[in-house]
């Protein structure tokens, strides 16, 4: 699948609005697709974005239903075969070692592979000029490629990363790089500055299979390639071209391909960008991304996304991420039960985890396990709740909290790394954290009272009214 097979999807299943008004990418368009993912709209294709001729995507993964067509089915199903292939104990008979060789063979048919040729090499530029790069909010520091897959190598170990970063354009030939610093790109620009390199390569595609896009902004651990990841969700291997001026690859489904490099000593003041907090990020120095060539097809799409005060588009790459990641996390807790980030607490300042609760003491144990964890570590707070709560359902997320938390005895403090999004902290990316027990509580953690059971129906009357319900004609259903 391309972005152009993804659009002819949606518009057959009447999920894309065609827009051949010509609007404008300051401001107008970004604006038209926020309102449009608040109102659960469709995905839109501006045809006429003024003053270009490449028409810009929006609004490509802001429905659930969407997000499954990208995925190739649900998000639950996803979850489970990726909770099979981390199955794996290890194998002690000749019966386990065969089923072993036969998951790692599987997985290995997914790595991806090297093609020759590709569509985005029809056209052949020195600059984005032609690119319609929006400008999303009034304060923004420019236009800002919003849907970038960054392409770098580590440079010690030679492998391959592709992460979603935003690229503020300073002019046709020049981008910042936000390579915020939890990053996997900062890690390869950190390297090559301890190693005494100028520069890296640097390979930006915009558009391609949307899975590669989602697969981008995954909170992988660095040695976990992307496409090996885009190509098994989708059950078919990734395909790459070789970069004309370094030896990056890029997906030989992308609609545009830009090339260059990043200079280790070189910075400037990005932003500000109107957020997904909300808020904007303000001023600060990053990476400069300097242009050496650009490709694109004869037929190029920009795809674009906008951010901001929640709900937007993010918040269902967000839900993919929460789905796909559940297996990782009781991988390593297995009394977790479920584990649920809420858009509104902007992925990394609120959490709630059910866990199975056996012993006292055991909601820290997840907190401090889940803060050690990945990207989950920049948690701010973290709410564990016992099993049987929907932590899904915000009501019965604070009535559970409510009735089973002493503050006092079940709130908890400490220090760690924090988003570099993070507003409130006294430093950006360090800061405190809070973990609040929720979970009930056991005479060992200093509940020595007589605790009420909760109010609940007996399942036979319960039933009995299900059932004569009709008969006592008190409302229609
Ligand atoms: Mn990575």
């Amino acid at each position: 699948m391309d972005l152009h097979q993804y659009l002819d999807i949606l518009d057959r299943k009447n999920d894309l609005a065609i827009i051949d008004a010509e609007v404008s990418v300051n401001q107008e368009i970004p604006y038209i697709a926020s309102e449009a993912v608040k109102k659960e709209g469709r995905a839109l294709l501006f045809k006429n974005p003024s003053g270009y001729k490449i028409p810009v995507a929006m609004n490509l993964f802001g429905s659930k239903a969407r997000m499954e067509t990208i995925m190739r089915g649900s998000l639950e199903k996803q979850a489970d075969r990726i909770r099979e292939l981390i199955s794996f104990q290890i194998p002690s008979g000749m019966f386990d070692k065969i089923k072993m060789a036969a998951k790692l063979n599987k997985l290995a048919g997914f790595a991806p592979k090297t093609v020759s040729n590709a569509p985005f090499k029809q056209i052949h530029t020195d600059n984005i000029e032609e690119i319609p790069v929006t400008t999303s909010w009034p304060l923004d520091g420019g236009p800002f490629i919003t849907l970038p897959l960054v392409i770098t190598r580590n440079p010690q170990t030679k492998k391959l990363n592709c992460g979603m970063y935003r690229m503020q354009v300073y002019d046709n030939k020049t981008t910042g790089m936000h390579w915020q610093v939890h990053k996997d790109g900062a890690l390869h620009l950190a390297i090559a500055k301890r190693m005494g390199k100028r520069k890296i390569d640097v390979a930006v595609a915009l558009g391609g299979d949307p899975i590669l896009t989602y697969a981008a902004t995954a909170p992988l651990p660095e040695e976990i390639n992307e496409f090996l990841f885009a190509g098994f969700l989708r059950g078919d291997a990734v395909k790459l071209v070789k970069c004309e001026h370094s030896d990056l690859v890029v997906p030989a489904s992308a609609e545009i391909v830009i090339e260059g490099e990043v200079f280790t000593d070189e910075m400037r003041e990005e932003g500000p960008f109107g957020d997904h907090t909300g808020y904007y990020s303000w001023n600060d120095s990053y990476p400069v991304f300097r242009i050496k060539a650009v490709y694109r097809r004869a037929d190029a799409i920009y795809p674009a996304t906008v951010v901001g005060k929640p709900i937007m588009e993010d918040a269902f790459l967000g839900l993919a991420t929460e789905r796909l990641f559940l297996p990782m996390v009781q991988k390593m807790l297995d009394e977790v039960v479920d584990m649920h980030l809420p858009p509104y607490g902007l992925f990394h300042n609120l959490a709630f985890v059910s866990i199975k609760k056996r012993f006292a003491g055991q909601a820290r144990k997840v907190a401090y396990g889940l803060w050690g964890m990945g990207m989950l570590s920049l948690t701010k707070m973290i709410v564990i709740l016992d099993e049987d709560v929907d932590i899904h359902n915000i009501d019965e997320v604070i009535w559970r909290i409510g009735n089973n938390t002493d503050p006092v005895r079940d709130t908890f403090f400490l220090k760690g790394p924090l988003d570099a999004l993070e507003n409130a902290s006294e430093n950006a990316v360090y800061g405190g954290k809070m973990g609040i027990d929720a979970t009930r509580k056991l005479p060992e953690e200093g509940l020595s009272r007589f605790l009420p059971p909760e109010v609940k129906p007996d399942e036979s009357i319960a039933k009995l009214v299900k059932k004569r319900w009709k008969e006592y004609k008190i409302s229609p259903n």
